[in-house]
């Protein structure tokens, strides 16, 4: 393969690989793909690399899973060259991380950026994706990556009155790149998510008044934020290619201990011992792993839960507000638990209110403000960190048509299917990297996007060698796989949660589970499994 650039007839592609998106999972795809010798575009609908880390900009941005991981693994230099300053850096920070990733390996020249990919279809007869752009520009290829990531779509505010505010409006997920000055303000947050208890403690620092609007209380525990962990820092500087591998083979990404504990059967003075130590590292690899049955087992899992309330019943004075903010309709872990610094202590700060939407739902929000159990609340601004439409939410954004006429949006609409969350029947060389159906979001998503990334190049690369043009699941893969990842769902807690890992934030959204919670090493043994096996579930032509 190669430049293959010919206008005569019959047309080949312009491009071996359009890659769409330029966050950690489009930035990393351009590099490997370079390297084995691929030529490639990329369009980014942003003005700069970083994906996540380009928009969400609100005051408090910060990783959850400690900077130290959370990072590429790929290149020994790479990382002899960048030291992360903090144990969860901020979003400036990882910012300039993927920013001085793309000059290190200068990826700019192939990135479009300003620019939407707006559909995609597979002409069967030529072998090739026709890519189309928002700014005109089509090109075509032979592969197809969505890099689009799985949180970057903002849900759309759906409470009645939205559009009629005339305050300032601001999204979590779109903050402003020049910043807000909120000093003085009145000041609505609506959204009690990872990005609303971040911000919600910085906002509060600005803020004359501020109401937070809580829909869902939300399990969430003090970050500790301060330098990188030492015993991960010295792990890595021990034996850092021994630590990255480790954690390609641990559960979620990142190297740690397998609990062996039972919560249920557990003595008290053990429990108690557990989950204090995990309370104090701050880590939710951590606060995830306290018992072996805390995700399958409602009763172990109370006793964790049961736990945090405590905390915050300890840290917040008016036992009403502290009782509201209590997490009791949903299960530990089965919502993504939050990192927080001084969140539930923000509601002891006597110009902030709580507002629990279980008791007192919003009617409508007005020119002037929120009305809310028949009282009028005014606002200078609203803030939205109401969440995404997650996983699918990039990917059906596109219009993408595969072999039969049939747009991946129709062939999803009751929920994704796919094969190894990569692949899906009907779409040939088309990739999704970190799609529903891989551990994805319920892991640390550098570790997962390399082995997505690798894998994908790796595949592409066996294709050349064999002289092999098109790679396409089979139907009874894909089923098999999807049984599988819904078997897995099913043992655990997970799909009795409205949370987003379950489509249950988007009204309409089919109700499955999305991620794959097989975990990260049992997922990587699959994928090579299955190259190992010449591509067992796969047609090759
Ligand atoms: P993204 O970073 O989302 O990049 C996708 C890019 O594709 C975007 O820039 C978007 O503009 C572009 N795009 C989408 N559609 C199109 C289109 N049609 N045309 C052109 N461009 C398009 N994960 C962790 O593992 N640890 C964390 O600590 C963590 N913290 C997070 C904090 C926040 C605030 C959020 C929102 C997410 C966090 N995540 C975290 C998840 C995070 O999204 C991933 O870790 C990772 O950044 C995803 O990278 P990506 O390249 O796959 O997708
Ligand atoms: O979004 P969310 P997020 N009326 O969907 C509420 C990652 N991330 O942006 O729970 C009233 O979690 C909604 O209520 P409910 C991380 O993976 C990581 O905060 O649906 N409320 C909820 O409280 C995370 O999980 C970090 O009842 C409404 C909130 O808005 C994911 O991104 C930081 C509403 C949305 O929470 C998404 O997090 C940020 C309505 N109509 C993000 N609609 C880190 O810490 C929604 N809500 C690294």
């Amino acid at each position: 393969m190669g430049e293959a650039v010919d206008q005569g007839a019959p047309q080949g592609p312009q491009v071996d690989v359009v890659v769409v998106g330029a966050g950690f999972a489009g930035l990393y795809m351009l590099h490997r793909l370079r390297e084995a010798g691929f030529s490639a575009r990329a369009f980014e609908a942003a003005s700069d690399v970083g994906g996540t880390w380009y928009w969400n900009r609100y005051p408090g941005a910060r990783c959850d899973i400690t900077t130290a991981d959370y990072t590429f693994g790929f290149d020994p230099e790479l990382e002899r060259e960048w030291t992360w300053s903090e144990k969860y850096a901020t979003q400036p920070e990882i910012l300039r991380y993927l920013q001085s990733v793309a000059d290190r390996y200068d990826l700019r020249r192939d990135i479009t950026f300003d620019t939407r990919v707006e559909r995609a279809e597979w002409d069967d007869d030529a072998g090739l994706w026709r890519v189309h752009t928002s700014t005109g520009e089509d090109v075509t290829s032979r592969f197809y990556v969505m890099a689009t990531g799985c949180l970057s779509v903002p849900k759309e505010p759906d409470i009645e009155g939205a559009a009629r505010f005339r305050g300032e409006v601001y999204f979590t997920s779109r903050w402003p790149h020049e910043g807000v000055d909120l000093t003085g303000k009145r000041v609505a947050v609506i959204g009690t998510g990872s990005s609303g208890i971040q911000s919600i403690p910085l906002i509060a620092q600005q803020a004359a008044q501020l109401t937070v609007f809580q829909r869902t209380p939300n399990f969430s525990i003090p970050a500790g934020n301060g330098p990188v962990p030492g015993h991960r820092a010295e792990a890595l500087r021990e034996d850092r290619e021994a630590y990255r591998e480790a954690a390609k083979w641990s559960r979620i990404g990142v190297p740690g201990e397998v609990p062996e504990v039972y919560g249920v059967a557990a003595p008290e003075e053990v429990r108690r011992e557990r989950f204090e130590a995990a309370w104090a590292a701050g880590e939710l690899q951590a606060i995830t792993a306290v018992f072996a049955d805390q995700g399958i087992n409602p009763a172990s899992n109370e006793i964790l839960a049961e736990m945090i309330r405590e905390k915050i019943r300890s840290i917040v004075t008016d036992p009403e507000t502290a009782e509201a903010l209590c997490p009791k309709d949903h299960y530990f872990g089965t919502k993504r638990p939050c990192l927080d610094t001084d969140y539930f202590q923000t509601f002891n700060l006597p110009h902030v209110r709580l507002v629990d939407l279980r008791k007192t739902p919003i009617t409508t929000i007005t020119e002037t403000g929120i009305e809310v159990g028949g009282e009028a609340l005014d606002f200078d601004a609203i803030v939205y960190a109401t969440g995404f439409d997650a996983m699918t939410g990039a990917l059906v954004g596109v219009d993408i048509t595969g072999r039969d006429g049939v747009t991946l949006k129709e062939k999803w609409a009751d929920g994704p299917s796919t094969y190894l969350g990569v692949t899906t029947v009907g779409f040939p060389n088309f990739f999704a990297l970190t799609g529903p159906g891989s551990p994805s979001v319920l892991s640390n998503m550098a570790v997962s996007i390399e082995q997505h990334v690798d894998w994908v190049t790796d595949c592409l690369v066996d294709l050349r060698e064999k002289g092999m043009t098109t790679i396409e699941p089979t139907r009874l893969a894909e089923e098999g796989w999807d049984q599988h990842v819904a078997d897995c769902a099913a043992i655990t807690l997970h799909p009795t949660a409205n949370s987003w890992y379950m489509g249950a934030n988007v009204p309409g959204k089919p109700r499955v589970f999305y991620p794959y919670i097989g975990g990260v090493d049992r997922y990587r043994a699959a994928c090579d499994e299955v190259r190992a096996a010449d591509y067992l579930g796969f047609r090759l032509t």
